[in-house]
């Protein structure tokens, strides 16, 4: 199985859930720039949507969409497997939540021409992760285990400290902790972020 990324990109979630699930996988760098891979292939003659994550597995057939991938993933492991079909509807929604007012929110703030804009897409997200900040009264955003929706959160706040905002105190703690699990480090240096 192979996993196309970009370093730091939104892929770090799916890395981290294939890592925190032990599923062997290879990961792929595209690089950010020429949108090839390190192999020098162009990634749109593997992804025709031209984006990452894309998990390939060995009979070549491909899913993308982070959403996807990360319930798929979340369906192959017991320590990541939501309890039941409510569970899992919950942990879709988180992910809804997270994909569409958090990652394409940022992908405005980084990409938007213009500044115009910028200041209400950050107030936009800091209401995002205030609202979220609330809902975190364990260890992690479902619960007292490590879910995928974690592993797309904690990119999420990597994205925000890159871009110098300021979020709720309590994900100060709750990024220690899920930088402190073997998978996570292992993930972080394989995409040369440790
Ligand atoms: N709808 C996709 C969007 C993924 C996405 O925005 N990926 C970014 C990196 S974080 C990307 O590859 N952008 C390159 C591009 O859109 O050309 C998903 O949720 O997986």
């Amino acid at each position: 199985m192979k996993l196309y990324y970009f370093a730091d990109g939104c892929s770090l979630a799916s890395h981290i859930a294939l890592n925190e699930a032990d599923i062997a996988v290879e990961p792929i760098k595209v690089d950010v720039e020429t949108r090839q891979t390190e192999q020098g292939r162009p990634f749109a003659e593997i992804n025709p949507k031209g984006y990452v994550p894309a998990l390939v597995f060995d009979d070549d057939a491909m899913l993308t969409e982070n959403i996807a991938i990360l319930d798929w993933i979340a369906q192959q492991a017991p320590a990541l497997k939501p309890a039941d079909e409510m569970a899992r509807t919950r942990q879709n929604e988180m992910l809804a939540f997270i994909s569409t007012e958090l990652h394409k929110s940022f992908l405005g703030l980084f990409f938007l021409p213009g500044e115009d804009a910028k200041p209400i897409i950050a107030d936009s997200i800091a209401s995002r992760f205030s609202y979220l900040s609330e809902r975190l009264a364990n260890d992690y955003l479902l619960g007292e285990r490590f879910s995928v929706a974690d592993a797309f959160l904690y990119v999420m706040l990597r994205w925000a400290k890159m871009s110098d905002m300021t979020t709720p105190d309590i994900f100060e703690p709750y990024v220690e902790r899920i930088e402190a699990r073997p998978a996570v480090q292992a993930t972080l240096r394989a995409e040369g972020l440790a």
